[in-house]
Order: structure tokens, then sequence, then C-alpha cells
């Protein structure tokens, strides 16, 4: 047993330690220079929320309601937000696509990024194995919500760096080709992005250092082989990056064939485009299983596969492309707020009640005679 003056001093040092650990264990820090990190969870939720709205056709309510919810989202991570709109002759429709815009300052001679994906829905799951399914809307979770999503969670995390400007293009109809009423773009394919390219003023052209398009890419087995048509320098960049990060079993070294997709009327006009878009053959067929089917359904949709990619792009555009310093310019200090593990503090917290425990136990024990 201790003497009364070996006791006080050991029992006022437990108790601070026991007070220090008691301090709330969630514990958040601001670190200027910590970098956001692109969340496939996160990525997901927006998919659900996407899902509530699907099918997305283009010139429906949906899509107007889809408007609503992704200019809620930017506008809250401070993007300028305008949609463009057209008329589509073929359907007699009122087609949009939603631009989304982001600089560090005013200057004109700044180069622009370009992220797109088409946001609407096939009208018809004309490939389903089933035909009585063909005259079925595709639900479009992976073929329009994964690319989406994934500008929707690239949109709260980028950093920028001051000679860059980033537009996150959502195109319309890219998605109903070979159904009646809807022809232009290429091939009845892709007529949002058509109409996007076509409305460029010759200076912003000018200013494209790339457009990235990003589409079918939540598939559980994603493979990403290098598209055809696509600028081979940017894929090159863009592949190392997610190899850098560990991701080449997803970023495969191979060159796939050439697809259709929002990308083309970037590359016609002269402007460098890649197109980001699983390949992968069943029965010679160059896309995933679901692909135009009513089974393109958010559980064949894998948080993972978005996450790849997602942060293969917030790397490639933060690291290499924008030559930003580990510093972002434009974050304040509360979304800067990170949360550090709590492990340590709780885990001395509870090594001290230990000793606390053993102490009186010795005590008590001490005390019994015998
Ligand atoms: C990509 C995703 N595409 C449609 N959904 C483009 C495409 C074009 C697909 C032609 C098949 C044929
Ligand atoms: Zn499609």
């Amino acid at each position: 047993m201790l003497s009364p003056s070996k006791q006080i001093p050991l029992i006022a040092l437990l108790t601070t330690v026991v007070l220090i650990g008691a301090i709330p264990c969630r514990e958040t820090a601001l670190i200027d220079s910590y970098p956001l990190e692109f969340s496939g969870s996160n990525a997901f939720s927006y998919l659900e929320e996407y899902m509530e709205l699907s099918p997305i056709i283009p010139g429906s309510q949906a899509s107007l309601q889809f408007h609503a919810y992704v200019t809620h989202h930017l506008k809250k991570f401070s993007w300028e937000v305008e949609l463009q709109n057209w008329m589509h002759q073929g359907t007699n429709q009122t087609l949009h696509n939603l631009i989304a815009k982001k600089h560090a300052s005013d200057s004109i001679s700044k180069e622009i990024l370009i992220l797109g994906a088409h946001y609407d829905t096939r009208l018809l799951a004309d490939r389903d194995p089933d035909p009585s399914n063909h005259q079925s809307p595709v639900p479009g979770a992976n073929d329009g919500g994964s690319g989406v999503v994934v500008l929707l969670e690239l949109a709260r995390v980028l950093d920028f760096s001051q000679d860059l400007e980033i537009w996150l293009v959502f195109f319309d109809a890219e998605d109903q080709g070979g159904i009646r009423g809807w022809d232009g773009g290429i091939q009845g394919w892709c007529i949002g992005s058509t109409y996007f390219v076509g409305q460029l003023s010759p200076l912003e052209q000018q200013r494209i250092l790339v457009a990235i398009i990003i589409d079918l890419v939540g598939d559980f087995n994603l493979i990403l082989k290098k598209e055809r048509n696509s600028d081979p320098t940017y894929v090159q960049e863009i592949w190392q990056a997610a190899a850098k990060l560990g991701y080449s079993d997803c970023f495969v070294d191979d060159i796939g064939s050439s697809i259709i997709d929002d990308h083309i009327p970037f590359l016609e006009a002269g402007i460098p485009a890649v197109d980001i878009i699983q390949q992968k053959s069943r029965d010679g067929y160059p896309f995933f299983q679901w692909h135009h089917t009513i089974n393109d359904t958010i559980e064949n949709v894998s948080s993972e596969s978005l996450e790849k990619v997602g942060r293969t792009l917030e790397y490639y555009i933060e690291h290499d492309l924008s030559h930003v310093s580990s510093i972002p310019t434009t974050q304040t200090a509360s979304e800067t707020e990170t949360q550090l593990p709590s492990f340590p503090r709780e885990s001395l917290t509870l090594l001290t009640l230990s000793v606390i425990m053993i102490y009186i136990f010795i005590q008590i024990k001490s005390k019994k005679p015998g």
C-alpha cells in the first residue's frame, strides 16, 4: 500500500490523463494542405438520388428534375451553372446541356479542362435478351448514372490552380441512336455534345486543353482499355496516373476499339479528347454485360469502380495536369476540415482506465486480511 504522500500525485496524474483522454474522441483538425479525396461511397449516394429520377429520357419531366438536382448540388460547391437549350427537330422537343464552370481568377488566358458525361438514359432497352423488354426504358445506372456521379463527386473535391478553368458538362441525348425521331449528332448518337461543340466560339475552342468524357465506369468488373480514337498523349498520362495509384487492374495497358461517344464531336473539331469507357467483350459485343438492357440497375454498379475512376481523375488533374501544389487555393477552412483517426486518444483512455482499475483492485486486495 502506497503512503498518502505518494498516492496523491499518482491519483492527480491518473486523473489528468483520464481527462485528456475523455475529450470527445471525434477529433477534427484544420490542415491546409490535407487533400480531399474522391469518395466512392459518396458517388454511390448520388447514384441513389439519380436513380430516383431515372429513367431520364431527353425532353421529359425527369430531365428537368435532374437539372434542378444537379444545379443545387453544384452551387453548394461554388460552381457557376448554365443551361444550354435548343429545339430538336426530329422529336420536336427542347433538349438541354448543363454546364458548370469554376475558375480561380477572371483572366481570359486560362486553359479550359472539360470533364463530360451524358445524363440521358436510353428510351428503349433494345439489347435486352428478352424481346418483350425492348420497349421498356433502360434504367441507366451505369450508362448515364456512373459518369454523372463521378462528375458530381469531382465537383466536391477538385482543387484548382490559378491558370486552369474547369467546365463540367452534362450532355443530353447521347444515348438515343437508332430510335425513330432521334437523328442528328453522330448517326443519332451524341446529339447534345455535337450541339455543345457547335456553339463554342473559336477562342473557346483554342482554350480547351482537353475534353475528358466518362461513360460506363460503374461495372463490378471494370476493364478500361484505351479507346482507339482518344488523344494518345492524354490517354497515356491518365493511365499513368491510374498506375501510380495502383489501379492498373482496371486501367489496363491495352488499346481497345473505336467507340462513338461524346468525345467524337470534340475530336472532329480538332480539340483533344479522351473517352474513358468500359470495353469488355461479351459475344463480341464491346460493352458491359447489362448495356441497353433493363438490368442496367444500381445493384450492378460498384462504388469501388467509381472510386478508382474518380481518384485517378482527381490525382491527374491536381498533380499532373494543372501543376497544383499540395496547398489548395480555393478551399475554405470548413471545406478542409478533415477527420483525423481517433484511435490513439481512444486507446489512451482505455489504457488509463485499465491502470486505474488495476490500482483500485490492488488497493482492495491489500486492505483485505489474509
Ligand atoms: C455508349 C454508351 N454508347 C451508348 N451508350 C455509344 C454507342 C454508339 C453504343 C453506337 C453502341 C453503338
Ligand atoms: Zn448507352
